[in-house]
């Protein structure tokens, strides 16, 4: 320890007595008065005046975490499962805490994950990615070989179709991780699929693609050639390092704005054929079922969408009434969000939110409300219009077009009642 620094900070009461008034005066003039609680307070706040622990001792060096965590003070931070929801963890699906982050870029450890048959632990020198079917030459590449074209890198969100889906019949799940945590939102890096289809030269005869996983599900899901041609991407990292074991590592398809489940994870083959293969996944699990008993098949691209992620019943209001910030994430598998509107008393009157940060094609867009809460209670409303124009439906005029069977493509407006004590709970208006 270099008892200058402590000399400096705990022998010179003069110079604490300055810094601290100097906060004072600052931190008074910088907020305009806007807070109840003064920070002109009569009893002098020991955290201002005096010496703490980690003023006083010197902390870890620079290598005691070669590989850097968050705070022990953020270990709500984390993914949570839902143990009724799936008979078996292998085959199951955890959430990622949205009420915990900001801005739009989903941190890689809280990925929420979805595995059919457990998460496969693959050795990327082991790896394979063959391209076979409707081609001039079947091929196979080594993690290497992909990593020699051209690269490129997009942010874009994944949401499992199912997202929402314990919300169809009402209110259930007291959170928005839970509600609305099967979506991720990350930076990938990789190379284009259309460039890797090129190498392997597509016959003309070719319509569909069907990528298949090397975990224990072999996964598999038909994708049409003209979306794997448009900004479908091969990718091997995400937010600037590889990806994850729990999102595919070495390799996974991007599908860009399409259902979670076409993003084959692990991924090892790319068959290309004339027609859509028959998958047991897309046949009784990812299927539409609509009042008439029909049901609808094909519905790709996730519809534009909102959450209001703070306050929510995770994230209640601590701080009293007065200068609240409401926050939350919208996206659109059609595009860029063009508007977010916030009712605070259950969708009879609508205002703007404020989109701050980068607003990218079929990635989450971060929204602001900044209000001054008169400690009533609300019932606290997003809705989200994307650039084509949908409007995000209320989740009565969602049923209305669906029926109640549905599970798939919830994407209805959500309704917090936030109540005087800041505290809030999952409900619906009719
Ligand atoms: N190989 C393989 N790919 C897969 C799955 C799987 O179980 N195996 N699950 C799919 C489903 S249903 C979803 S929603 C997404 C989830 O991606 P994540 O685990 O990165 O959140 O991966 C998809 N890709
Ligand atoms: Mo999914």
């Amino acid at each position: 320890m270099t008892d200058r620094d402590e000399t400096n900070i705990v022998k010179n009461p003069a110079r604490r007595k300055l810094l601290s008034s100097g906060l004072i005066a600052g931190g008074a003039a910088a907020l305009g008065g806007v807070f109840s609680k003064s920070a002109i307070a009569a009893a002098p706040d020991p955290l201002i005046t005096e010496i703490q622990d980690w003023n006083r001792y010197l902390g870890d060096g620079v290598d005691a975490a070669p590989y850097g965590v968050p705070s022990e003070h953020e270990n709500d931070t984390i993914r949570r499962n839902v143990a009724w929801l799936t008979a078996d963890e292998k085959a199951s699906i955890n959430f990622t805490p949205l009420h915990r982050l900001d801005g739009i870029i989903t941190p890689n450890g809280v990925c929420f994950e979805r595995h059919h048959g457990g998460k496969a632990v693959i050795n990327p020198a082991d790896h394979r990615l063959m391209i076979n079917g409707l081609v001039d030459t079947p091929l196979v590449f080594t993690m290497e070989d992909l990593k020699r074209f051209p690269r490129t890198n997009r942010a874009y969100f994944l949401e499992c179709a199912a997202n929402g889906g314990m919300e169809w019949k009402g209110s259930q799940l007291n959170g928005c991780q839970f509600t609305h945590g099967m979506i991720h939102n990350v930076m990938y890096t990789g190379v284009l699929l259309k460039d890797i289809l090129a190498e392997a030269g597509v016959k003309s005869s070719a319509k569909w693609i069907l990528p298949e996983g090397a975990d224990a599900s072999h996964m598999s899901r038909s994708i049409p050639l003209e979306k794997a041609m448009d900004d479908c991407m091969i990718a091997f990292a995400m937010n600037g390092e590889a990806l994850r074991e729990e999102q595919g590592y070495p390799l996974r398809i991007v599908v860009p704005g399409w259902e979670g489940n076409m993003w084959i994870k692990w991924l090892r083959r790319i068959e290309v054929g004339d027609k859509p293969w028959h998958h047991r996944e897309e046949t009784s699990k990812y299927t539409d079922l609509l009042k008439s008993g029909k049901s609808r098949r094909f519905t790709w691209e996730m519809d534009v969408k909102s959450i209001i992620t703070n306050p929510s019943p995770q994230a209640p209001i601590t701080h009293g009434k007065g200068q609240t910030v409401l926050t939350g994430l919208a996206w659109s598998g059609f595009g860029k969000i063009k508007r977010v509107d916030i009712s605070l008393d259950g969708g009879r009157n609508w205002q703007p939110a404020r989109i701050d940060g980068p607003s990218w094609d079929k990635s989450l867009h971060r929204f602001y409300f900044d209000f001054d809460w008169d400690g009533s209670e609300l019932f606290l409303q997003s809705r989200a219009i994307d650039e084509d124009g949908n409007v995000q439906p209320t989740k009565n005029e969602l049923r209305a077009a669906r029926g109640g069977n549905s599970i798939y493509h919830n994407n209805g407006i959500q309704t917090w009642h936030l109540r005087p004590d800041g505290s809030a709970e999952n409900v619906e208006i009719s």
